[in-house]
């Protein structure tokens, strides 16, 4: 029994450092020791000193980040030297570091703009050094960033040769926060914006939250939510907007604000709101003067209008372009821009909802100022667990367009559940558009390829909330960091993304990193299954969109019932938009237009969104349609279950505060997993009338308990 106690004792005292609570708070930025001791000593000759012949805002944060983050990495400090010798690492931007100057580097940096960076090894004065070079300040910051992650994932610096830079110019985070400090479609929480205590009281938080984006390169916030409260234009707000770009100001984080069109009449009291009115069009000039006084570099504004109920210029007659124009102009003299969003559908059932964006804005290419951009959700609908690429892009070339991805999961099991949305994207991305012929893909067309618009765009709808670990689910933070790369370079794959995430946020051990990634890249094909396989969409509980709702036959518009959607009768399931149905298959260019026309060459994964397919129609697999949806069903939940086995096995290699965390909210996935599950296939059997495959678990309960049920 002695030694029983004894042997915990000494359990517990070689318990590595990095298996200590963790909140989740320092997201990937956690700068933990490292205890490969071989590895730990190159690193160690490799930094001896580090040298900085520049100062700024930024340099400063730069500095505080590098040391902070070698001493936690190395578990010592790296002093700050003026003249380098071997070991050094040199950072600075050759027109002001004469150091930086001496190497000539200005071919190499050409090419890399305002944001990009080199890092090198080099020999100076016969002396083995690394130099973190670019040709500004934010180059810099992202460049210590990079090699920061280098140690953090445990990778050798001894010959670097890195250059990189962004490959679409705003990369942004859209808040869909209220003033109130409630959070539309949030679910970590509320605002981290606290507007009661600005700006007389700063968090450190909002510095935190400029280091973590930085971090991932991005580079614009738009603080709050596009149903936007007028009241954020008002000189009460305004000066608290202007603390908070204080604040991220060093990071290269611009501030953006989401505007209401009818702004002159609540905030102006003018008697319209017309773009094409002489006062209308003074009253935003003002307003801008007025914000750009208290923020130099304010970015610009997000407009939602003449969507779900908002005001815009239709509401006189003018064009969503008349409208963004005329906030353009306002900004223009400013630098500022204008992302005036395609999520526009009306209530009118006879025409499918997925068609309305393109037919509302491909007649407006070309209409629109230079200084803005439209930005386009990455689906025709609203974010569903697997979309079609949205048929706008590669159809307005004459225009500036950008991504809308959602990062919080307004549709996939909230904070709840565990999916890594980089697959979602990355298969987004990567869809031919054709629209140039072969290889238009989606992400190429985000890079301005083929566009004479001047900006290019990525923006994620934030997951992000006042919970200590920012994104409540532990894995959430994995989907802001995907944004972040993405947008920085949009060819990336999951795969890398979910591999650095793993080794910085949790541990390098190949034990770990292995299967949880594995876990990750299947996650959203799992949530599909169980959710909405085949193709099906928008079947979700009403409004809260929390669980299942294929029943859901009332709703405020029709256009909002899961019915209208997935029509299931005897017939069979689906929707039909081929060209003998609503034709949103002609919105696409051939081939691929051809692909989703045609029965026998649509995707079987968006089968039933083109289609209204017999129940008895034999798929790929030789199944019936029938047996088919029942199988992907269960793959689901038995993936889920997959995932909570495999978490269960990594017991011990991270803290046990985050494991205990995931392994809980694992099981509430697996129970919704199986409440999607037994609701959809119940109910989509009362029109179908055949069985459930056999050797398919039977439902444990009938159709009317799950009607009856509400998700928490
Ligand atoms: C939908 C959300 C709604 C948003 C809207 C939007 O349900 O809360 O306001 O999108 O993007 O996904 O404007």
């Amino acid at each position: 029994m002695k030694y029983k106690i004894l042997l915990t004792y000494l359990l517990i005292l070689l318990l590595p450092i990095g298996l200590k609570a963790d909140d989740g708070y320092r997201l990937w930025l956690k700068y933990e020791k490292l205890t490969d001791a071989a590895l730990l000593e190159q690193y160690r000759q490799a930094l001896q000193s580090y040298c900085v012949e520049q100062k700024s805002a930024t340099i400063t944060a730069l500095q505080s980040e590098l040391a902070n983050g070698l001493k936690g990495l190395l578990g010592n400090d790296v002093k700050q030297v003026k003249s380098v010798n071997n070991g050094c690492l040199l950072i600075g931007t050759p027109n002001v570091s004469p150091l930086v100057a001496n190497l000539n580097l200005a071919s190499q940096l050409k090419s890399l703009g305002n944001e990009g960076f080199l890092i090198k090894t080099v020999t100076i004065n016969k002396k083995q050094c690394t130099v973190i070079a670019a040709n500004k300040d934010i180059g810099l910051l992202y460049g210590v960033f990079h090699f920061l992650k280098l140690i953090q994932t445990q990778q050798s610096i001894a010959s670097l040769s890195v250059a990189t830079a962004p490959k679409i110019q705003l990369r942004m985070l859209d808040h869909w926060d209220n003033l109130d400090g409630s959070i539309e479609r949030g679910y970590a929480g509320t605002s981290i914006w606290n507007w009661a205590e600005l700006p007389k009281v700063t968090d450190p938080r909002y510095t935190d939250y400029a280091r973590a984006n930085a971090s991932i390169g991005i580079n614009g916030t738009v603080l709050n939510n596009v149903n936007a409260n007028p009241k954020i234009l008002t000189a009460e707000y305004l000066p608290k907007v202007k603390v908070l770009a204080d604040v991220f100001r060093p990071y290269g984080l611009k501030v953006y604000l989401s505007i209401s069109f009818s702004a002159p009449i609540t905030l102006g009291g003018l008697k319209t709101a017309d773009p094409l009115n002489a006062d209308v069009a003074q009253w935003w000039k003002a307003k801008a003067n007025e914000i750009y006084k208290l923020i130099p570099d304010f970015g610009g504004f997000l407009v939602k209008a003449n969507s779900e109920g908002q005001p815009g210029p239709q509401d006189y007659g003018r064009s969503h372009a008349e409208g963004a124009n005329m906030l353009a102009a306002a900004l223009q003299p400013h630098n500022g821009i204008v992302m005036w969003r395609a999520f526009v559908y009306n209530t009118n059932p006879a025409e499918d909802r997925t068609l309305q964006a393109y037919n509302g804005f491909k007649p407006l290419d070309g209409k629109f100022n230079d200084n803005v951009l439209v930005q386009i959700k990455n689906g025709a609908i609203d974010f569903q667990p697997r979309e079609p690429f949205s048929p706008l892009f590669g159809a307005m070339p004459a225009t500036s367009l950008m991504m809308e991805f959602q990062i919080t999961q307004e549709y996939l099991g909230f904070s709840k559940h565990l999916v890594f949305l980089a697959t979602l994207f990355e298969e987004t991305l990567k869809s031919d558009t054709y629209a140039k012929g072969k290889g238009s893909t989606v992400a190429n067309v985000l890079q301005g390829k083929y566009s004479t618009g001047k900006l290019t765009g990525m923006a994620g709808v934030s997951n992000i909330g006042n919970s200590r670990n920012w994104c409540g689910h532990p894995f959430g933070q994995a989907n802001w960091y995907a944004l972040g790369r993405l947008a920085w370079n949009p060819e990336l794959t999951a795969d890398t993304i979910a591999d650095e995430w793993i080794r910085m946020t949790f541990c390098n051990d190949n034990e770990f990193v292995a299967p949880i990634k594995t876990v990750m890249l299947q996650s959203r094909e799992n949530t599909v299954n169980y959710m909405t396989p085949m193709g099906l969409h928008h079947i979700m509980a009403y409004d809260t969109h929390n669980g299942p709702g294929p029943w859901v036959d009332t709703a405020a518009q029709p256009n909002w019932k899961s019915t209208y959607y997935h029509n299931a009768s005897a017939g069979g399931i689906g929707f039909n938009r081929a060209s003998t149905g609503s034709d949103a298959v002609g919105q696409y260019f051939p081939p691929v237009r051809d692909e989703f026309e045609k029965l026998e060459t649509c995707p079987e994964n968006l089968l039933l969104w083109f289609h209204n397919v017999k129940w008895t129609y034999t798929t790929k697999s030789g199944r019936t349609l029938w047996d088919a949806l029942c199988y992907h069903y269960y793959a689901g939940t038995d993936g889920v279950k997959a995932m909570a086995k495999t978490w269960d096995g990594v017991k011990g290699r991270i803290d046990n505060e985050t494991f205990t965390k995931v392994q809980a909210l694992l099981k509430t996935q697996e129970e919704e997993a199986v409440i999607w599950r037994n609701s959809c296939v119940l109910y989509f059997q009362t029109f179908s009338k055949m069985p459930i495959p056999a050797g398919l678990e039977a439902p444990d309960k009938p159709l009317s308990y799950y009607k009856g049920l509400t998700l928490e």
